[in-house]
């Protein structure tokens, strides 16, 4: 402590000061504690409770989890928790039952690395940074229901994860009801030969493995040999939402490369449409819808068959959304690992082939394999990158334009993707550049056939590159029997979409970019699959009664080292060690007794734990079931009649846009369809806070220096007498700038922390901090303190007086601006209101009880302890948490007003009533548009006003 600080206390004992804070924060939380004053009642099951509480209107009020990391809370961490926190503590005291409470998303990548590099089990350092993180945010007086906290690596917990998992197995989409059903009655559909087997032989003469390859088909948990994103660096594989727009991994920045590996999806390509849909139903960013569009990925278009030449049976299927186009074909191309290529390619290069197109190979067949291998090394990033250059080879096989009966020829190149459309495309080089660039390059054929609208003429020959649009009439399209000429673009679509569905040799079709959800990892720091595979190699559910299925315990947590760089590797899973734990034999209750089983030893995504988290937090400690229906329907059912109920504030960072947010959207409807909850969507109103920037400072080398221990001199910044560099970045312990919360909570308390979190700029918007700044808030504090309390007696100074008409006028706009803004999340303008409200109050000599009370409840939502604390010495026993909040009189919010006098040629024509504060530009106005001014002017023009703001408007005419 310094001198000044000490001789201040010895003359103000009673001041508010760190160590006072640190005194009252501690006390109120023991106390919260204590009465489990924020512990919201459910309507029934184990958390039921006050029935009066139950009946108030519901909120339920939610953040993002953290991930608990070794490193701690730094001050960017808890922006969304304490908007959350007010916002949730504004409800409580407007009438409503508020469900806010904070779990931990546990499994995950770091615990491992640390595991793999220390030996400590990843559930020991786990738990032990929950410990700390939950003692970092109880210091902030986050008002959470503790019953119903948790963490998505409680064997609990992941045992209803691992029974979802087994819903999502153990069903179907059945496309014409638009729903998933159980697997079952799929099976019923084969047995009783309403739905024909895929060979034609009846459902009891199938094999089991032959059934379960069927079932797969269906299946919304399906295992596949599809290539996926390998990973060696990581050891793991990865979903596509994992993989960054260069190839490489989100996380660890390593190449990424596609292999066939056996691997769980999961099917969310089935809800694409609805994905889509009922986004219509949410409030959300728009931006995040968009970036949700845009990953979902609808587009409409048709698929075409063009016969192959010289193969009777074989037909190749394009997608194409341009079908008006298919006038202008004028060759094709497979994508490299197409099915169809082996088949087609002949034993000699045809006459008239081109050297341009072989590669210098001898044979299509030399040429198509050395050209596979090299695609094989590409991502599929790097395949659709916008290069100029466009590789590919000739096949040596034509194929017949349906519309135009000529005769194109078929080449393979690595920018028509295997996992989009049907991997093969016509090309229309006059109307898309990458054809465009690949024809140039071959010296293929271009025709127009859609009419430019610029001026530059209808031979593509002569043309810069592809023109592509929408807007534009069809020419050049008229074959035997259609034409399309004169047509624009949508119409020209219908109408040859309409001609190749009559033939049977197309049809329109909706195509999505979305992909299934690659669903396993090569980790052990996940939930393990209950799944078990038998002799044959099918895979089993395991029975609900063993569930969970626990982490077994391993020597060593490591994947296997693998160069990061090599594609050739493949993985080997942390589980698969463990002998024992994989091979058991088990007895599923399907009437077979007991048999040796495999078990799956990829364990879940970390994902997984987040996709379902906010239902686990509505009946945290059923045992029976995933959630009680009557919870569920409470906090989280339809709303206004529509099955979109959801929570009603979540709040978090708008990285999620198209990973979690996607995933929980897709598991909330499996379970919607297949009767497990009320409502189709997880979240209705969703919230994306700023982020807490930092400055970082840099030497000349670059490298960053402690943030703490620069001084800035003269405009510029030093670091041990070294000049350094400024800039505004991320905050975090590598880039040496953290703040920790503790560290501002030592120095003020955690109510000025708060208070400064929130007023640091608009919730939404991204703001650096400023420890220097943090002590204006401190200041509030002091001076509210100071309008209610003697420092020097630590007695309360209210008086039972009435407050004059100034006091009242400012109390009640206070509150009428600060309910709008706590409304609309506008902490900050709240804050600024408030700050206004006090400064005032600070100049009344003796403060009435009734404003210094309204100024206790208004802050109270943003400074939980301070309020506590004043509210008690006020006199009140209860706690301020489930008080009311103060509601506006609005007689005291409308502005007084003055009456204006308006003459024309002296004489007075018109009063008005005027707000005091109007300025003369407006008052004018006013003056001129009133009705009677305007009949006593009678069409004369004006030539002077002269205005007395607020009180006279003079106006002569001409
Ligand atoms: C002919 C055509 C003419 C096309 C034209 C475009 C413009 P979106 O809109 O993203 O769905 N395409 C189809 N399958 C492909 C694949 N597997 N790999 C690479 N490209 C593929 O894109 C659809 C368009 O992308 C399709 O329409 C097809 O080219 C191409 F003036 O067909 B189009």
């Amino acid at each position: 402590m310094s001198e000044t600080n000490a001789a201040a206390e010895v003359a103000a004992p009673h001041r508010y000061t760190a160590a006072l804070a640190a005194d009252i924060e501690a006390r109120w939380q023991d106390f919260w504690d204590a009465h489990g004053t924020y512990e919201a009642p459910n309507p029934g099951g184990d958390l039921a409770g006050d029935a009066q509480a139950v009946a108030r209107p519901k909120k339920f009020v939610m953040d993002m989890f953290p991930y608990p990391s070794g490193a701690g809370l730094h001050v960017g961490h808890p922006l969304g928790y304490i908007a959350t926190d007010v916002f949730a503590r504004y409800h409580r005291m407007t009438g409503h039952n508020v469900l806010h409470t904070l779990g931990f998303d546990a499994f995950g990548l770091p615990a491992e690395q640390y595991a793999v590099q220390t030996g400590t089990h990843p559930r020991v350092s786990t738990e032990a940074n929950i410990e700390n993180m939950r003692r970092q945010l109880r210091r902030l007086g986050l008002g959470h229901d503790q019953r119903r906290s948790f963490a998505t690596i409680d064997p609990d917990y992941y045992r209803w994860t691992q029974w979802i998992f087994l819903q999502i197995f153990n069903s179907w989409y059945d496309p014409e009801a638009q729903t998933a059903r159980p697997i079952d009655t799929l099976v019923q559909q084969f047995a009783s030969g309403e739905r024909p087997t895929p060979d034609g032989r009846p459902w009891a003469q199938l094999t089991e493995s032959e059934r379960a390859d069927i079932l797969g088909e269906y299946r919304l948990a399906y295992a596949s040999d599809a290539p996926v994103n390998w990973c060696p660096g990581l050891g793991t594989v990865l979903a596509n939402e994992e993989v960054t727009a260069d190839g490489r991994s989100e996380r660890g920045n390593f190449p990424v490369f596609k292999a066939k590996l056996r691997q769980w999806n999961m099917r969310i390509t089935a809800y694409a449409d609805r994905l889509l849909d009922d986004l219509d139903e949410l409030d959300w960013p728009e931006a995040i819808k968009l970036q949700q569009r845009n990953w979902i990925g609808r587009s409409e278009g048709a698929r075409v068959d063009f016969p192959v030449t010289d193969h009777a049976d074989a037909k190749i299927t394009i997608f194409t959304t341009r079908q008006d186009t298919l006038f202008g074909a004028t060759y094709m191309v497979l994508a490299p690992e197409h099915g169809l290529v082996d088949e087609i390619v002949p034993d000699a290069w045809p006459e008239g082939t081109r050297d341009a197109w072989t590669g210098g190979h001898a044979t299509p067949a030399q040429a198509v394999d050395a050209y596979r291998k090299q695609a094989a090394a590409k991502s599929d990033v790097e395949r659709q990158a916008e290069v100029k250059e466009k590789t590919g080879v000739f096949t040596g096989a034509y194929a017949t334009n349906p519309v135009s009966g000529e005769r194109v020829p078929v080449f393979i190149a690595d920018y028509v993707l295997m996992g989009y459309g049907t991997g093969a495309i016509m090309a229309v080089p006059a109307h898309d550049s990458r054809d465009f660039a690949f024809a140039r390059a071959f010296e293929l054929p271009m025709r127009c056939v859609v009419e430019p609208s610029d001026d530059r003429g209808t031979d593509p020959s002569t043309w810069d590159d592809a023109f592509a649009s929408y807007d534009a009439k069809i020419v050049n399209s008229t074959g035997e029997s259609v034409s399309l000429d004169g047509l624009g673009v949508v119409e020209a679509k219908a109408r040859i979409t309409e001609w190749l569905e009559s033939r049977s040799i197309g049809e329109g079709t909706v195509n999505f970019r979305l992909r299934d959800w690659l669903f396993s990892r090569q980790r052990y720091w996940g939930e393990p699959f209950p799944i078990v595979y038998d002799e044959e190699g099918v895979a089993h559910a395991l029975p609900e009664s063993m569930l969970p299925l626990k982490l077994p315990e391993v020597e060593d947590y490591s994947p296997r080292t693998f160069d990061p760089d090599d594609s050739d590797t493949s993985p080997e899973t942390p589980l698969s060690r463990n002998e024992d734990w994989v091979n058991v034999v088990l007895d599923l209750g399907d009437g077979r007794g007991p048999r040796p089983f495999r078990r799956e030893t990829n364990t879940m995504p970390n994902w997984a734990g987040s996709c379902w988290y906010e239902l686990r937090y509505l009946d945290p400690h059923n045992s029976e079931r995933l959630v009680d229906p009557e919870a569920e329907r409470y906090w989280m059912g339809p709303r206004e009649g529509r099955p979109h109920g959801g929570v009603d504030l979540y709040v978090g960072g708008a990285e999620h846009a198209v990973l979690h947010l996607l995933y929980a959207r897709f598991w909330s409807k499996v379970l919607f369809d297949l009767g497990h909850v009320s409502s189709v969507e997880p979240f209705h109103k969703l919230y994306n806070q700023g982020m807490i920037q930092a400055y970082v400072y840099r030497d000349s080398r670059g490298i960053a220096v402690p943030a703490a221990e620069v001084e800035e001199r003269d405009g510029a910044y030093w670091y041990q007498g070294e000049q350094v560099s400024r800039l505004l970045g991320k905050m975090g312990k590598s880039l040496k700038n953290a703040v920790t919360p503790d560290e501002i909570c030592a120095e003020y308390g955690a109510d000025t922390l708060r208070l400064y979190e929130m007023a640091m700029g608009p919730l939404d918007v991204s703001r650096p901090w400023d420890t220097r700044a943090v002590v204006g808030q401190y200041r509030l504090l002091q001076r509210l303190w100071r309008n209610v309390v003697d420092e020097g007696t630590g007695e309360v100074t209210v008086v039972d007086t009435e407050p004059d008409e100034a006091t009242l006028r400012a109390l009640h706009k206070a509150i009428d601006g600060v309910r709008q803004d706590m409304e609309g999340l506008r902490f900050n303008t709240a804050i600024a209101k408030i700050t206004e409200l006090n400064n005032h109050v600070t100049k009344v000599r003796e403060v009435p009880r009734s404003v210094a009370e309204g100024l206790v409840l208004l802050i109270s939502p943003l400074a939980p302890h301070v309020a506590e604390e004043l509210w008690r010495r006020l006199g009140h026993s209860a706690s301020v948490v489930h008080e009311p909040f103060p509601v506006a009189d609005p007689a005291y919010v409308v502005d007084e007003t003055v009456t204006c006098v308006v003459q024309v040629k002296g004489k007075v024509k018109a009063r008005l009533e005027v707000a005091p504060s109007i300025s003369d530009e407006e008052l004018e106005a006013l003056a001129l548009g009133d009705p009677a001014v305007v009949a006593a002017l009678n069409g004369a023009g004006i030539r002077k006003v002269i205005v007395r703001a607020p009180k006279l408007v003079n106006i002569v005419p001409a």
